[in-house]
Order: structure tokens, then sequence, then C-alpha cells
């Protein structure tokens, strides 16, 4: 049977991308981690207009086939949710308790929205973008219906990358993921692609809506105390996909596959530990190294002496962040960003899962894995890093 999204919950559905089955560089539609506030509205794709409003010199309004006669653009690039890996928090957070999946690498083409704003044409006071979906719902600490709305500054809203979106992977959205437009805007965490656009507004002062104020936001340190920050830019991490959590694998040699991202950055290095975090080394990266795109790496883990091990991967963006060790409670439950030890054992009679140099063996794996589940064969020309073996 072909891989499925993992439910977290039902209804609304929110659901993982299964990554220990990831095997390219794109994730397939069907298996593309979904997260709703609210129920998905429905919406008639014939008679849907597009507002832009406020502060513009033409309010005007678009139907999907007249976005979709403009120049379009396509953007590779990794979303992960704000929350991802919550449960793996050691003081329970509120919201969503998701595993390591609510992430996933895809193909976005739309029309930038610059292109919309140039010609609605911003008033000079204009300050931020404001974005509203079609959703609406109430939650327990805010029992007033409301739409699903977020701001972007004008900087990130005016960036040729930020689209509105109406194809993922090649296909048209689907209903789960926006259709049949929505906001993407790479690099940042999911919460800023708002799904099933209605509205656009151009203010002139900030937005204080309900998903970033009093949810999707962060503290940060001052001089004085903390400061509130709105989630935003996606950070630098690693996940370690296969082994998995508790696996029993063999002595001698072992394939560690995993996945890093560093949000509006490329990857620059990933290192894997395999003591604990005393002694570091460096892994293959294989595929695009991109920004806003996640990049898979291997590591061929040399094992001589049974027992448990607990290994860690640590990522480093091209522009020098670093992957950090623990989690800072002042991200609140949001941008669940360190290393996590996942611990496997060693045995002598267990089979080991990969001889040095097996290269070939994970572009089988990735073909193989296209095949089973009906999809085209990569089509990626897949560059090995390092030396080799
Ligand atoms: N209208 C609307 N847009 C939304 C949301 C939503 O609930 N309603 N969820 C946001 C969050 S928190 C994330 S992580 C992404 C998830 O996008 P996906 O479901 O296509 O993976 O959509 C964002 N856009
Ligand atoms: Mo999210």
């Amino acid at each position: 049977m072909p891989e499925q999204r993992r439910f977290v919950t039902q209804s609304p559905e929110n659901s993982e991308t299964p990554l220990d089955q990831v095997r390219g560089w794109v994730t397939p539609n069907p298996l593309f981690f979904v997260r709703n506030h609210f129920e998905v509205p429905q919406i008639d794709a014939a008679k849907w207009r597009l507002r832009i409003e406020g502060c513009v010199e033409h309010a005007i309004s678009w139907s999907l086939d007249e976005l979709m006669a403009l120049p379009e653009r396509t953007v590779f690039a990794t979303v992960e949710c704000a929350g991802n890996g919550r449960s793996f928090l050691e003081q329970r957070a509120p919201g969503v308790q998701w595993g390591a999946g609510a992430i996933g690498h895809a193909e976005w083409t739309g029309v930038p929205v610059k292109v919309l704003l140039e010609r609605a044409k911003l008033k000079p006071e204009t300050i931020e973008i404001l974005f509203e979906g079609a959703d609406r719902g109430t939650e327990p600490d805010h029992p007033e219906p409301m739409p699903f709305a977020r701001s972007l500054p004008l900087e990130k809203a005016l960036h040729p990358d930020t689209l509105l979106a109406y194809r993922m992977n090649g296909e048209l959205l689907e209903p789960i993921h926006g259709a049949p437009l929505r906001l993407f805007v790479p690099g940042w965490y999911g919460v800023a692609s708002v799904k099933w656009l209605s509205r656009i507004a151009a203010i002139d002062q900030p937005f204080m809506g309900y998903f970033q104020t009093t949810k999707y936001t962060m503290k940060r340190p001052t001089p004085t105390g903390t400061e509130t920050v709105i989630v935003g830019p996606m950070a630098v991490k690693s996940e370690i996909i296969r082994p998995k959590q508790g696996d029993t694998v063999g002595l001698g040699a072992n394939r560690v596959v995993g996945l890093a991202w560093a949000g509006e950055e490329a990857i620059a290095e990933v290192a894997v530990s395999t003591d604990g975090g005393q002694t570091w080394t460096k892994v293959n990266l294989i595929g695009p190294q991109a920004p806003y795109s996640w990049t898979l790496w291997e590591y061929i883990w040399e094992v001589a002496s049974p027992g448990r091990y607990s290994l860690l991967a640590r990522a480093t963006s091209t522009g020098g962040r670093v992957q950090p060790r623990t989690y800072d409670s002042l991200n609140l439950g949001y941008m669940i960003d360190f290393s996590r030890p996942l611990e496997v054992e060693i045995k002598r009679d267990t089979r080991s899962r990969a001889q040095s140099g097996d290269y070939d063996a994970l572009l089988w794996d990735m073909n193989a894995y296209a095949e089973e589940n009906r999809r085209a064969p990569l089509d990626l020309d897949v560059q090995f890093g390092g030396s080799g073996i």
C-alpha cells in the first residue's frame, strides 16, 4: 500500500509527512503534511476572486484565470510548521503535539505578490501587507468566529520569491493545501503562508490578529527584560530519518540518513555525533544545496562494538548559523530546532544496514520507492558530496 500522511488530529486535519520514508528531494503531494486550524472552506474556483484593498491607489479584484495569465515564477522550498517536534519537548507546550513530520519540500508555482501590489500601487504609508484566508472558526480563548489571517512586513511581501501560489509540484493546489490560491513565503515557517486566500490589504498599522499576537509569538531577551517577536523566518535544523528511534542495527557499516534545512539560507554543513555530542564527523550532503531547500545527507557509520548509542546531527547554514543542542524555552513551544538525540542499539547478530560506499544503493532505493508508489522516477541529478568512501 502506498504511504499516507500520519494523522495527529482528524478534524480539522493535522497530519505529518512520513519522514522515515523520505527517499527523494521533493515530498509527493499526497504525503505532504497538513496544518489546519479550522475546517477546509468550500470555495467555487469559478466564482472565486481575490480582492486587493486598503492603502492602494487602485483596489482591484482578480479571478483565477486573470492571475494565471500573469508572468509566473517557480520556487523550490521546504516548509516547516513552527510547532514541528513539539511532542519532544521535556516541558509540555500547548498546541498540536507534532512528531518530527510537520515538514515537507515542494516546488511552488504562482505569481509574485509584488506583481499584484505594483498594479494596485501601494500608498507610501503602507507598512505591512495583510493576507486573509476564507477559513473561519473559533479558538477556546477566542469565541468570536475569525478568519485565519497573517500579515507580512513590506520587504518580505515584495520579495520576488514571495508567491501567490496555485501549483504545488506542478499540480494545481489541492483543497487541503489551500486551493485555489495560497500565499507562499519561502524560508518562513508555514504559518506565514496563508491558504485559501480571499483578501489582501495594504495596511498602515501593525496587524494585531490572533495568529500573530495570542499565538505564534516568542520571547527574545533585551537589555531590560524580554520582547515579543512574531514567528517568521525558519531556523537551521536537521533530522535523522534512518535509522529510527529505538532501532536495533548490526556491527560494521551502518548508513545514517537525514535531512537538514536552514530557512532562507542553504545548508553548508551537517555533522553527526555517535557519542552523545563529544565528537563530530562531517556527513556527505546528497543532492541540491539551495536556499530555502532541505538537503538529504548520508553518513556511513562504522561501529566496532555492540551497545547503546546516542546519535545527534547538527546543521550549519551558509550564513554560519549553527543548530543548537538545547531548546530555548523563550520560544514558547515554537521553533523547536535543537538537535534531538536518537537512541539505537548495536547488536552483534543483527544484519548491518549498509556497506561502505553504497551510494548506488541509495539511488536504487529512491527509484524503487518511486516505482512502488507509482511516482515518476527521480529526474534529479544526484550529486554526492565529500570525498566518497
Ligand atoms: N487559511 C489558513 N492558512 C494556513 C493555515 C490555516 O489553518 N488556515 N495554517 C498555517 C500553518 S500553521 C501552516 S504550518 C501551513 C501548512 O500548510 P500545509 O497544510 O499546506 O502543509 O499553512 C498555514 N496557512
Ligand atoms: Mo504551522
